[in-house]
């Protein structure tokens, strides 16, 4: 067992029953959402899990641990506290080291996930290739680790701050199935459709299960993407996004953002400019997903 890495002792039991596990990840509690609702979104989606069959791993890093599993006060602090760090593959090591408090992107939480040996993960929208990317080249590490690490990833598709053509391009490139469930467009987060088909359209739970298994018998090493769209009627019209987003880009490039700020920037910017609606939805998709990842898991398993 490797010694940075602490399970819960409900996730542990669990995986060693062979009972199906459903990861999530944490950035989107302290640094997605406000308190209280972030907190109060992670244990509905945790409770949307147990629901539908699966225990729920919410993962994060606290006191030099990856931590598989949290607590009710972990989860508190952790959508509470200033100064928790976003923390990509990049990050680990230095916030596992001086026992920081970080809040694990798509990338780590699928490492740290796989490392507890857990296969679903559900979250809301990836990280992917930025719009501009040709010159800053600012292509997120979830891509790369999709590419490598062999965890299904429920999302309701990749938001459009980011070049949503040019990250299915990369994860093509990475050998990373792209599945939307039950429609034929490739969603974009707030929005049912994005302009782009799906690569690939998969109808049920058994589906999905049976693509994965069929993956990784092959020994194709990697993630699946499933891009699970929003339900109707808690879309975000696609013109009223593109319009915030367009201003979310101008203030990032005027004042300098770069790096891993990025991302942050531009959610909270564009949440601030959206308020309700754009909360509203997104609780409203991370729920749905977590319906889904744990039906896949369930299926998974069995
Ligand atoms: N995109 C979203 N919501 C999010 C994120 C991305 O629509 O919450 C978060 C996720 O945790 C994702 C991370 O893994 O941002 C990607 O950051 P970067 O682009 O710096 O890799
Ligand atoms: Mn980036």
């Amino acid at each position: 067992m490797n010694p940075y890495l602490e399970i819960h002792p409900e996730v542990q039991q669990a995986l060693a029953a062979g009972m199906p596990v459903v990861a999530l990840e944490s950035t989107i509690i302290a640094h997605g959402m406000p308190y209280p609702q972030n907190v109060q979104t992670a244990l509905e989606v945790e409770a949307v899990i147990r629901k539908a069959g699966a225990i729920p791993a919410t993962i994060a890093i606290l006191d030099g641990k990856c931590r598989v599993g949290l607590t009710k006060q972990q989860l508190e602090h952790l959508g509470k506290a200033t100064g928790v760090w976003k923390v990509s593959l990049v990050d680990m090591p230095y916030v596992i080291s001086q026992k920081l408090a970080g809040a694990t992107t798509v990338a780590t939480t699928m490492r740290i996930a796989a490392m507890a040996g857990i296969r679903v993960f559900v979250t809301g929208g990836i990280g992917g290739v930025h719009r501009g990317a040709e010159t800053t080249m600012d292509i997120s590490a979830d891509l790369t680790e999709m590419g490598q690490t062999s965890v299904a990833v429920v999302s309701a598709g990749v938001k459009s701050i980011l070049d949503i053509g040019l990250t299915l391009e990369y994860l093509e490139t990475k050998g990373i199935p792209v599945v939307t469930y039950g429609q034929d467009a490739f969603p974009s987060f707030y929005s049912r459709q994005s302009g782009f088909p799906s690569p690939l359209r998969l109808d049920s739970p058994q589906g999905v299960a049976n693509l994965l298994h069929t993956k990784w018998e092959l020994g194709l090493e990697g993630a699946v993407l499933i891009a699970n769209p929003i339900p109707a009627g808690q879309e975000v019209p696609a013109e009223e996004m593109e319009r915030h987003i367009q201003e979310a880009l101008r203030a990032a490039a005027q004042q300098h953002i770069r790096g891993k700020a990025v991302t942050p920037f531009l959610l909270k910017f564009i949440a601030a400019h959206t308020q309700g609606e754009s909360l509203e939805a997104n609780i409203a998709l991370i729920k749905n997903n977590a319906k889904l990842g744990a039906e896949i898991a369930v299926a998974y398993f069995r």
